[in-house]
C-alpha cells in the first residue's frame, strides 16, 4: 500500500527522478569530477528528486570563463533590452509557478502555498528588474563652471558569483540575479545543494526566455569545492551570498584581499514587541506566523516576542494554545500548517536548542520534541514549540536556530522592550503590536533593524523595497528594491566641458 507521503507526491505529478547537470556556456553539462550527489525530500527521505553535479573548482572556472566571455556582449546589449528577457523570464515562471512550487516542496519541505509565494517573490523580482531597464536613473546635474555637463551613470561590474541558501529556493537567487542581470553583469550562481532544483529550473525559464549563452550559469556542489574557487577567481567581481554569519565571515576575509565587491545576507535573531495596548489576538496570529511560517527557516522569522507584563499571560497562553493545534506535515497536503525542517542537521539544531532552553530553565509551554508517528518518521518533523519565562541573556534568546522555536520573554515598558529588542549581534528585522501610535514611532525609530513592521510579524518583505540588516547581519549593502542595484552596479561620474577652453574646477570660478 503507498504511503500518505507517496500518495501526495504522485497526484502532485511531479518530475521523473534524474540526473541533472550544471548549465554552462548555455549547455547542460556534467562536471569534470564525475560525481553526483543526492537530493532527498526532507518530508520523505525514501523520495529522491535526482542526483545532482558535485562539481569542482575546474568546472566553476569554466562556467567563470563562460560568464567573462559572454560579458561584453550582454554589457553592451541596452538595459531596456537586457529587460525584456527578463520580463520574458517573469512571464514562464507565471506560467509554472504551480509546477515549480510543488517541485520546491518536495525538495525544501515548506507548504505549497509558501512555496507558491516564494515563485511569486521571483516573478515580482523579474518584473521589478524588467521596469528597471527603462529607468535605472543616475543623476544629471549642474555644473559650477559655464558650458560644461555632469552627469552620473550606473556601470556593470562583470562576472557576478551568487551563492544562495535552501530556504528560499528561488526568490533569493532571483533577488541578486534579476538585479545582476539587468546592471548588465553575467552570472554564475551556486545554489545550496538542499536545493539545487529550483535554482536549475530558474535556469530552465532564463533559457527558455532565450537569453544568450554564457549569461547565466549554474555550477552545483559543496561551498568548498564551488563557492570557494569563486572567492579566488580574479575574473569575477562581486560576490553576493545569503546564509550563515560563520560563513559570511569568512567569505569576507577571502575576498578582502583581492577587494572584491561583496555583498553579506546573514543571519537573524527578530524581535515582535508586544505591548499592553495591542489587539493581543492579532499579535497571536502575528506571532504564529511570524515563528511557524517556513518550519521557522527564515532570516525574518520571529524567534523573540517581547510582551509587555499586562499581556503577557495572555499572550503565552493563547500562542502556546495555537502552536499546539498546528498541523505538522508534508507540505504538499493542503491540510498541512507547517512541514519539515530541511535536513537531518537542521532538525538537530532544533532539538540541540530545546534541550539548551530546558536546561537554561526557561518553560517549556508548546511542543518541544520531534514527530516521528507514521509518515512522519520519514522525514525531519519537529513540533511547533514555544517557551516561555525567558530571559534575554538565554542562549535561546540570543543565537539563530533556524527552526520552529520561538522565545516570550516579560517586559515592563516600551523602553525595556526596545532594549531586549536591540540586545542582539544581529539587526535584520522587528516589529511592534500596538494601538498607540506615539509608541509604534517611537519604536520605528529607535529599534535599530533593516526592516520594521508595525501591526504584523517580522515576515512579509515584498521586492521593490531594500532588504538587509545591520550588525552581523549584513556588510552595510541591501538587496532587492533600487538599493539592490548597488551591489551589481558602481557609479561612473561624468564631466563634459564644451565650452572649448580649459575650465578648472574649484579654480576659474567667481568668488561670491
Ligand atoms: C529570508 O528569510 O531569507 O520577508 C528571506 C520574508 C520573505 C523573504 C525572507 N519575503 O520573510
Amino acid at each position: 500500500m503507498p504511503s500518505t507521503a507517496e500518495k501526495l507526491q504522485h497526484t502532485a505529478n511531479l518530475r521523473a527522478t534524474r540526473d541533472y547537470r550544471n548549465y554552462v556556456d548555455g549547455q547542460w553539462v556534467a562536471s569534470s569530477s564525475g560525481k553526483t550527489f543526492e537530493n532527498r525530500n526532507p518530508a520523505d527521505h525514501d523520495d529522491l528528486i535526482g542526483t545532482f553535479q558535485e562539481s569542482n573548482e575546474d568546472d566553476v572556472n569554466a562556467a567563470i570563463d563562460a560568464a567573462h566571455k559572454a560579458y561584453d556582449g550582454w554589457r553592451l546589449t541596452p538595459a531596456p533590452k537586457r529587460a525584456e528577457y527578463l520580463f520574458r523570464v517573469g512571464e514562464i515562471l507565471r506560467r509554472d509557478k504551480e509546477k515549480i512550487a510543488r517541485e520546491m516542496t518536495r525538495e525544501m519541505g515548506k507548504v505549497l502555498e509558501e512555496t507558491k509565494g516564494d515563485v511569486q517573490e521571483a516573478i515580482d523580482m523579474a518584473y521589478l528588474a524588467a521596469g528597471e531597464g527603462r529607468r535605472m536613473y543616475g543623476q544629471t546635474t549642474p555644473s559650477e563652471l559655464p558650458s560644461k555637463f555632469n552627469m552620473s551613470v550606473r556601470m556593470p561590474l562583470g562576472v557576478a558569483g551568487l551563492i544562495t541558501p535552501w530556504n528560499f529556493p528561488i526568490a533569493i537567487p532571483a533577488w541578486k540575479g534579476m538585479a545582476a542581470l539587468v546592471c548588465g553583469n553575467t552570472v554564475v550562481i551556486k545554489p545550496a545543494s538542499l536545493t539545487p532544483l529550483s535554482v536549475v529550473m530558474l535556469a530552465e525559464a532564463l533559457e527558455e526566455a532565450g537569453l544568450p549563452h554564457g549569461v547565466w550559469n549554474v555550477v552545483t556542489g559543496g561551498g568548498k569545492e564551488v563557492g570557494e574557487p569563486m572567492l579566488r577567481n580574479d575574473k569575477v567581481k562581486v560576490i553576493s551570498f545569503t546564509g550563515s554569519t560563520a560563513v559570511g565571515r569568512d567569505i569576507s576575509v577571502a575576498c578582502a584581499p583581492s577587494f572584491k565587491h561583496l555583498h553579506l545576507e546573514m543571519g537573524g535573531k527578530n524581535v515582535i514587541l508586544v505591548m499592553d495596548d495591542a489587539d493581543v489576538d492579532l499579535a497571536v496570529d502575528g506571532a504564529l506566523w511570524g515563528a511557524f511560517g517556513t518550519a521557522g527557516q527564515r532570516c525574518t522569522a520571529a524567534s523573540r516576542i517581547v510582551a509587555q507584563a499586562g499581556v503577557y499571560d495572555q499572550f503565552v497562553e493563547k500562542l502556546a494554545r495555537r502552536a499546539k493545534s498546528l498541523r505538522v506535515g508534508n507540505g504538499l497536503d493542503p491540510k498541512t500548517d507547517m512541514g519539515p525542517s530541511v535536513s537531518a542537521s537542521q532538525l538537530k539544531t532544533v532539538r540541540d536548542y530545546v534541550k539548551i532552553g530546558k536546561d537554561e530553565g526557561a518553560s517549556c509551554v508548546a511542543g518541544g520534541s520531534p514527530l516521528t508517528e507514521g509518515d512522519l518518521a520519514r522525514g525531519f518533523f519537529h513540533q511547533p514549540t514555544v517557551f516561555a519565562d525567558v530571559k534575554p541573556n538565554m542562549r535561546i534568546a540570543q543565537e539563530e536556530i533556524f527552526g520552529p522555536v520561538t522565545a516570550v520573554m516579560k517586559c515592563d515598558s516600551l523602553e525595556e522592550a526596545i532594549e531586549i529588542g536591540n540586545g542582539v549581534r544581529y539587526g535584520l528585522s522587528s516589529s511592534i503590536y500596538t494601538r498607540d501610535i506615539n509608541k509604534a514611532f517611537v519604536a520605528m525609530r529607535d529599534m535599530y533593524t533593516g526592516i520594521f513592521y508595525v501591526n504584523a510579524p517580522t515576515i512579509g518583505a515584498e521586492v521593490h523595497l531594500p532588504f538587509g540588516g545591520t550588525k552581523e547581519t549584513g556588510n552595510g549593502h541591501r538587496e532587492a528594491g533600487i538599493a539592490g542595484l548597488d551591489v551589481f552596479s558602481e557609479w561612473k561620474s561624468i564631466y563634459v566641458d564644451f565650452s572649448g577652453s580649459l575650465q578648472r574646477a574649484q579654480i576659474d570660478t567667481e568668488e561670491m
